[in-house]
């Protein structure tokens, strides 16, 4: 019965695009911007009319975030002070979009690792903050690209910064209801195209990256090393502490093109406030549903946001300050990757887990919103 089949996560894959920028050469480049736009409203700054800017200060990134370095796809525009923005040129329709083109690789890597060819894959979720255009569906030119099973289904999905988790519990769901045997989700993540990097207050948060998730039923992957899903939990919860007013309606009221509420924007204080304490009560609750102990959970691979946030969580669930080992993060050269990080954060440090381990996948962002998956390694 459809009912009896158990989905797992046989392999993950990531593709880290090779520009890093650290925080030096960001505030650099940030602080003589403010320089060049102070010099040029000297008058109007003087005469009271408009604000001065304020330098940013590398001391303040890291102890606030965590966040050293990010990786991005173009590193020249941004650290341009006249541009302050990625450069990527547009392609024509038959290549191969930017953005899908990051899950394409980082979805080659989990199938290499899981030993599974594109053929295998009946349908791709792209689940990420931000898609290349409107239409077609972005999963539907990876599915394409990869060559998965033309008889299959993709579609995209996006819920912020927890686009992974929720990507992961509809695969998952699919397997269960035996309309797929294996499912990718990716999480193609060009954050630093919808951030605004002449913002004092977020310009250091998000970086690039690519990753995917291979979710399968159990009897596909066999003997294989894999990861049991023990349950997973989805919340949401609305507020308008985090926003991006990006969409198609722009151009139905051009008084609002380029204001700065188009790209990323937040209130990020009460984000933290109100997220830490939301997010620690939905995981206790889901380890309760599960018949889980704290003490049993071996390892939270948790959304890298803040650095101080997964502090204040992972202490709430654990009972006690988290080690590196049983938290770990990947914020200091990844920065905030929305919903990858906390795949990348499994994906580095999870395969020294041995069989029988627990652990924790745990995204939460904007919405609000939140998810948690629980895991059991298979060797
Ligand atoms: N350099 C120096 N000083 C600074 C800087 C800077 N760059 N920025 C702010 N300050 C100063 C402020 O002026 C303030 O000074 P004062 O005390 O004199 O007024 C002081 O530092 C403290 O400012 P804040 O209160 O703003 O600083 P916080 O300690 O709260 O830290 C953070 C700011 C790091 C942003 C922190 O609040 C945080 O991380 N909050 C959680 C946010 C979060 O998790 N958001 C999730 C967003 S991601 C998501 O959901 C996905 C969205 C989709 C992806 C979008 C991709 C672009």
């Amino acid at each position: 019965m459809s009912s009896a089949i158990k989905p797992v996560i046989s392999a993950t894959g990531l593709y880290t695009p090779p520009n890093s920028i650290t925080n030096e050469e960001l505030v650099d480049s940030f602080n003589r911007y403010v320089e060049l736009y102070n010099a040029e409203h000297a008058a109007a700054i003087e005469a009271g009319e408009v604000a001065a800017l304020t330098p940013s200060s590398v001391e303040f990134i890291e102890k606030a975030s965590g966040i050293k370095a990010r990786f991005v796809v173009n590193k020249d525009g941004i650290l341009d002070p006249s541009i302050m923005a990625p450069r990527i040129p547009e392609r024509p329709n038959e290549e191969l979009s930017v953005l899908a083109e990051l899950a394409v690789r980082a979805a080659r890597q989990a199938l290499e690792r899981a030993g599974r060819e594109p053929m295998d894959v009946d349908a791709v979720i792209c689940a990420a903050s931000n898609m290349q255009r409107a239409y077609p569906a972005m999963a539907i030119e990876i599915q394409a690209a990869l060559g998965c099973n033309p008889e299959g289904f993709a579609f995209d999905m996006n819920v912020a910064c927890s686009s992974a988790t929720f990507g992961i519990q509809t695969a998952a769901d699919f397997v269960r209801a035996g309309h797929a045997r294996s499912v990718l989700v990716v999480n193609p993540e060009i954050c630093s195209g919808h951030l605004n990097f002449k913002d004092r207050d977020s310009h250091f948060i998000f970086g690039d990256v690519g990753t995917a998730i291979l979710i399968e039923a159990a009897d596909v992957v066999g003997d294989k090393p894999h990861w049991e899903i023990l349950g997973t939990k989805l919340k949401t919860q609305f507020s308008n502490n985090i926003r991006n007013n990006f969409g198609f309606l722009n151009h139905t009221a051009p008084e609002g093109i380029g204001a700065k509420d188009k790209l990323f924007v937040q209130e990020g204080r009460k984000v933290f406030k109100e997220v830490v304490p939301m997010v620690a009560a939905m995981i206790i609750e889901h380890m309760e549903t599960l018949g889980l102990e704290a003490s049993g959970l071996r390892r939270m691979w948790l959304h890298q946001a803040n650095a101080n946030m997964n502090r204040l969580i992972a202490g709430k669930v654990l009972g006690h300050e988290a080690t590196e080992d049983e938290s770990p993060t990947v914020l200091d050269t990844y920065a905030n990757t929305s919903s990858a990080g906390s795949i990348i954060a499994f994906h580095k440090n999870s395969d020294d887990l041995g069989a029988g381990d627990t652990g924790l996948i745990c995204s939460f962002g904007a919405g609000y919103s939140a998810g948690s998956v629980f895991v059991r390694k298979v060797a």
